[in-house]
């Protein structure tokens, strides 16, 4: 049962799909509290668990620390760090008698503090006091999340070769670049599916642009890279360059589609291109109208794009430059002391994405005119529902890779997204484990990291490590930034250990797909913990370092540097399987605790008892996967199977599903 709870006037975030009428008796369970905006209070007992968040920092259980929802452009993911590019409002809270869920539908920043000031209190609280509050009940943690995927609507589903390793790397400077390292995987039979295109494939970095000298004739160059197998996945970003001449710009200032400042003019604010716009993208039109441009690049062949800089990112306004143009003034001449220093640097660094600039924009929507900072968690949801829906007027029978940085629960149905700017740091690997459930309970299913990590140094041992994760997340990309060392698999000795493992990948791309499209045909999770499988397991509650990946399968991936293996807890008899050199050993294993010895180039993942998975042959792309021939692995002697022409939308067919046996 999910009620929905009305405060305020609430702006419509569509987030919730389902008709769904408003109760008028409060809110059952919290306490409220309209002193100071919205505050809703909970009592906890110590073996009380808070699940979701989406993506947030730390544990699968919220437990022990305060966290807010605002789409943040932060690359810095520590433990400290509050907010980061999603605002996923959706929590479920564990307690002795009863099990249920909250899902506050609020545009601007909600405080979770989940018994961090006091050790036994949930408070939630906003200065927003326009919101949805829903409440789900159920009698377990899977049924309330079925329950609210079912009335935030299904989600995202990319095409099949979206499931295929891919590459990407700020930025592949010019097409010999990107085909020297097609040649380099190619030649190694890395496989490989998908190279991206960040923000220098652009003239600019104008949005659907080009950069002729670098990255001419791209519709001849998508055509080449097709013959071997790769597509082309360019990055596009929300600011649009302030420069006479480009039509994106001339266009949105005539047709006032971009965000207004207080005086009516379009808000302006540096972000990459320097001096941009923001589109309107909760004015629908302007959203049509932003979307309608994908087309420019899928015409020449490209068959995805990833939505950055949304949340929007700033860098910094005009006001900023003014006030420290000011300060500088102030200053000259005079004695610059100590704390004159402080006092600029401390100013300058706290413009980037700053409060006063979210303050001085609007948006023009069907719901009247809002400040961005009332309607700001909305911006990169609403981007990437102005791609999807572009992309689907553009090509409706074709389904194309979309994911985004910034997210409100919403954009599930239209992307999918990354985790954003991690490092590469082995801390990582472990915090891409614990936020992908919060993800998927939010409806995000197509998700992944850049594995080896963005900022930073990879190494050989930590890409392995990262990988051996990586094969199991729907988006399986390499990624990294500027000024970092190259972490292509063939810049490492011994690359045949990478492509040992990447191969392990394709060879479970069909119960990966069937297990994914399960999901999110029924509102189910991909990425379970293992505190909701075994409630009544207490180590298995309390295991936070390994997950199920749908019904089958349960992984403990090793993400500390120089370790020999790591223990492992079975919550149940599994069926271990061990990947050495592209070979595959199986061994019984016994519930409880193990130490498993797993080398950096192995892989071990386990079956559960009495279930079986389909394997299929290895490829280098996943066009050549022959799914057909399927070997069925495990104690148990069938698998139901999901497979669909990998691009349409026939997903409801019954025929879809395929009983194998043994
Ligand atoms: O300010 O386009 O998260 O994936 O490579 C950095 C350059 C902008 C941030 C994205 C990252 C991308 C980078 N972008």
């Amino acid at each position: 049962m999910m009620k929905k709870y009305v405060f305020g006037t609430p702006f419509e975030t569509e987030a919730v799909i389902r008709d769904i009428p408003a109760e008028s008796s409060a809110v059952p369970y919290f306490a409220l509290s309209t002193h100071n905006g919205l505050e809703f209070s909970l009592e906890l007992e110590s073996r009380d668990a808070v699940y979701g968040l989406g993506e947030s920092v730390r544990g699968i259980n919220k437990r022990g620390y305060t966290y807010s929802t605002f789409c943040a452009d932060d690359p810095n993911h520590t433990e400290a760090t509050r907010s980061l590019y999603g605002a996923h409002n959706f929590i479920v809270i564990e307690q002795k008698d009863r099990v249920f869920g909250v899902f506050f539908d609020c545009p601007s920043t909600v405080n979770f503090d989940v018994a961090f000031t006091n050790a036994d209190k949930l408070i939630i609280s906003s200065d927003n006091t326009n919101m949805y509050v829903y409440i789900i009940d159920g009698s377990t943690i899977y049924e309330i999340i079925r329950e609210f995927r079912n009335a935030i609507g299904m989600s995202y589903i990319p095409p099949m070769w979206a499931f295929g390793y891919t590459q990407c790397r700020w930025s592949y400077l010019s097409k010999d670049e990107i085909r020297e390292v097609v040649r380099r995987h190619r030649e190694l039979h890395i496989p490989l599916d998908a190279v991206y295109l960040d923000i220098d494939y652009m003239e600019r970095y104008k949005d659907f642009t080009i950069d002729e000298e670098n990255f001419g004739d791209l519709e001849g160059f998508a055509k080449e890279m097709k013959e071997q197998g790769i597509r082309l996945v360019p990055i596009i970003d929300a600011g649009v360059k302030i420069e006479e001449g480009y039509d994106v710009y001339e266009e949105g200032v005539e047709k006032g589609y971009f965000c207004k400042d207080a005086e009516g003019k379009p808000f302006e604010a540096c972000v990459w291109p320097g001096m941009t716009h923001f589109p309107d993208f909760l004015n629908p039109e302007a959203r049509q109208w932003f979307g309608a441009k994908y087309k420019i690049l899928t015409d020449m062949g490209m068959e995805g794009f990833c939505n950055d800089m949304n949340a929007p990112a700033i860098f910094f306004s005009q006001n900023s430059v003014d006030k420290t143009a000011q300060m500088v003034k102030e200053k000259a001449g005079k004695e610059f002391t100590i704390d004159d220093f402080r006092e600029l640097q401390g100013y300058l660094g706290s413009r980037q994405n700053c409060e006063e600039d979210y303050s001085g924009f609007y948006h023009d929507t069907p719901q009247g005119r809002y400040c961005h900072k009332d309607v700001h968690n909305l911006y990169g949801y609403n981007m990437t529902r102005s791609a999807a829906e572009g992309l689907k007027a553009a090509e409706p029978d074709k389904r194309f890779l979309l994911f985004s940085r910034a997210s409100y629960i919403g954009m599930h149905r239209y992307s999918g997204i990354w985790t954003g700017d991690n490092h590469s740091w082995w801390s990582h690997i472990l915090a891409e484990l614990k936020v992908l459930p919060g993800l998927n309970m939010c409806g995000f299913l197509y998700v992944g990291a850049d594995l080896g990590g963005f900022g930073c140094e990879c190494s050989r041992d930590l890409l392995l490590r990262w990988l051996s994760l990586g094969i199991f997340t729907p988006l399986m990309r390499n990624h990294s930034a500027l000024g970092t060392r190259y972490q292509e698999c063939y810049r490492f000795e011994n690359p045949e250990d990478f492509k040992h493992i990447i191969n392990l990948r394709y060879r479970l791309i069909p119960y990966l797909y069937s297990e994914y499209m399960k999901a999110a045909l029924k509102g189910d999770m991909y990425f379970k913990p293992l505190a909701f499988e075994y409630p009544q397991d207490e180590v298995a509650r309390h295991t936070e370092d390994q997950l199920l990946i749908g019904n089958e399968i349960m992984i403990a991936p090793v993400y500390t540097q120089n370790a020999m293996g790591r223990y492992v807890y079975l919550p149940e008899d599994m069926t271990a399987v061990r990947m050495n050199a592209g070979k595959l050993t199986l061994t019984e294993m016994s519930k409880g605790h193990h130490f498993v010895e797993i080398a950096e180039n192995e892989v071990v993942f386990y079956i559960r008892k009495g279930k079986a998975i389909p394997l299929c042959k290895s490829a280098e792309t996943t066009e050549e996967l022959n799914t057909a021939e399927l070997e069925l692995i495990g104690t148990g002697d069938e698998y139901l199977l999901y497979t669909d022409d990998g691009m349409g939308f026939d997903f409801e067919n019954p025929d879809n599903f395929r009983l194998l046996k043994k």
